[in-house]
């Protein structure tokens, strides 16, 4: 059933619930994914988070993106994950001893990795809801943090200037398990796990773990996949999270097509926001921006958009949602749109509720296995977007409605479903699910925040407008 044709009473009790979830999950200033898998501060779901928010309390929301500027580093980091002082997640603050390393962040502590930069996306949402003193007086306050966590990234991750920045971790990317990030994680890890793996003795070690507690373990990554993790924590803490060591050590890096779709988006908009204010982004910055733009498109091969190796430079071609997040860039070469579409609207991508996050005929692909194939909520908003610069707003709002009948069809407000049934699966209670479909639940208005709708140019330009 479309969302269109659910009652007018089941549209308000998801609206009620997902209040209630937002409610429930406040730490007061910043608001936890869930109640017990994730108790702490996470960078990407804030974000949603405050898209969700600027419905129901604007102000709560610019607070919710302005706390992510308490856990920044002094080298202009934002890190993934900031601790909220209580309650246990099983990658705590004692595998990431922020506080041991030098240029950590003084009074909180915090993970030593990044994570999608969705800030600039939230800014601008929450600024709409906003009237023109009081969005000015926001921007002025989050602009010189958030300018300096961009030039974080391309400084600390970008060194050589490709245009595409380089994660050290799967968690940065926000889609722990793809294929594409466990392709080169499994080869990294310790002998015993590549031992166990190959044994098929996972089961064994899900005793050990702390996060199959709430969640079972087969809708959670693999044991031996979790604690290859860990180990690369370890690696990446004992080179101060410092990119100039990590690349002296053998743990994977990745220019990961989603992040940087992200990160392209996100330079447009922090460059409205400067504008919006009087200011004006440094050339070095303009630059970088620029050349992200250019390199999108070499990652395009053989129909699909492919993260790289950025140890080897081979594209890493296991297709995998995320390649998708160039619709949402708008950095799709405009012969290829179409096609792109097409493959990610076919039914192994599609097959009923949404975007799998991998494909249903992946060797990887499980229908309730976090990232090997469920359908997340967040991946579905960015994704209509994508459709709407693509000039596909049929497919947009159909996946928009598809995504609200979905969540309407579970009890609860899941982390993911499955894409074949929709039932929910991983965490209940969670806030970006609840903080997305209140967005969806606005109205899906056409896409009145693209920057090609401000300047009145939908044409298909906007695929390319901002190449710069
Ligand atoms: C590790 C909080 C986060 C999301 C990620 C999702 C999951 C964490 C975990 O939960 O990852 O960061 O412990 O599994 O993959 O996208 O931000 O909701």
């Amino acid at each position: 059933m479309s969302s269109s044709a659910l009652p007018s009473e089941v549209l308000t009790e998801l609206r009620t619930s997902a209040i209630e979830v937002l409610r429930d999950n406040d730490l007061g200033g910043a608001t936890r994914p869930s109640p017990t898998l994730y108790p702490h501060q996470w960078l990407w779901d804030s974000c949603f988070i405050a898209i969700g928010l600027r419905h129901i309390d604007p102000e709560r929301a610019s607070r919710e993106i302005l706390s992510l500027l308490h856990g920044q580093w002094p080298n202009g980091m934002i890190p993934h994950v900031i601790f909220s002082g209580s309650g246990s997640y099983h990658a705590g603050p004692d595998r990431w001893r922020s506080d041991l390393v030098d240029g950590g962040p003084e009074h909180v502590q915090t993970t030593g990795v990044t994570q999608p930069p969705m800030i600039a996306e939230a800014v601008v949402r929450v600024g709409e809801v906003f009237d023109p003193a009081r969005r000015h007086e926001f921007y002025r306050a989050i602009y010189p943090g958030l300018l300096r966590y961009h030039c974080w990234l391309y400084r600390e991750r970008d060194p050589d200037d490709t245009g595409l920045v380089t994660l050290v971790h799967s968690w940065e990317s926000g889609m722990d398990n793809t294929p594409t990030w466990m392709e080169l994680t499994r080869r990294a890890a310790p002998i015993p796990l590549k031992l166990i793996r190959r044994l098929n003795g996972d089961g064994a070690l899900d005793a050990l773990r702390r996060d199959n507690k709430e969640v079972p373990s087969d809708q959670r990554l693999s044991a031996t996949d979790l604690f290859t993790l860990y180990h690369l924590v370890g690696e990446l803490r004992d080179a101060r999270y410092d990119f100039s060591r990590i690349r002296a050590s053998r743990v994977p890096l990745i220019q990961d097509v989603a992040f940087n779709a992200i990160l392209a988006r996100a330079n447009d908009h922090l460059r409205d926001i400067a504008a919006d204010i009087g200011e004006q982004l440094p050339d070095q910055l303009l630059r970088s921006a620029r050349r992200t733009r250019a390199a999108l498109p070499t990652l395009f091969a053989d129909g699909m958009c492919w993260s790289r190796d950025a140890r080897s430079g081979r594209l890493i071609s296991r297709p995998t949602i995320a390649g998708f997040l160039a619709l949402y860039a708008g950095v799709v070469p405009p012969d290829n749109v179409e096609d792109l579409v097409s493959r990610m609207t076919a039914r192994r991508f599609w097959p009923a509720h949404g975007i799998a996050s991998t494909p249903t005929d992946d060797p990887d692909f499980q229908p309730r296995c976090y990232w090997q194939g469920p359908v997340w909520v967040n991946m579905n908003w960015l994704l209509a977007d994508g459709l709407d610069r693509a000039g596909r707003g049929d497919l947009a709002e159909r996946l928009r409605a598809g995504t609200i009948s979905m969540i309407a069809g579970s009890e609860g407000l899941y982390e993911y479903y499955s894409p074949f049934d929709g039932t929910g699966v991983g965490s209940n209670h969670f806030s970006w699910t609840a903080a997305l479909l209140l967005d969806l639940l606005d109205g899906r208005k056409p896409a009145h925040h693209l920057p090609s709708a401000r300047t009145g140019a939908n044409d298909g330009e906007h695929l390319t407008r901002r190449g710069g």
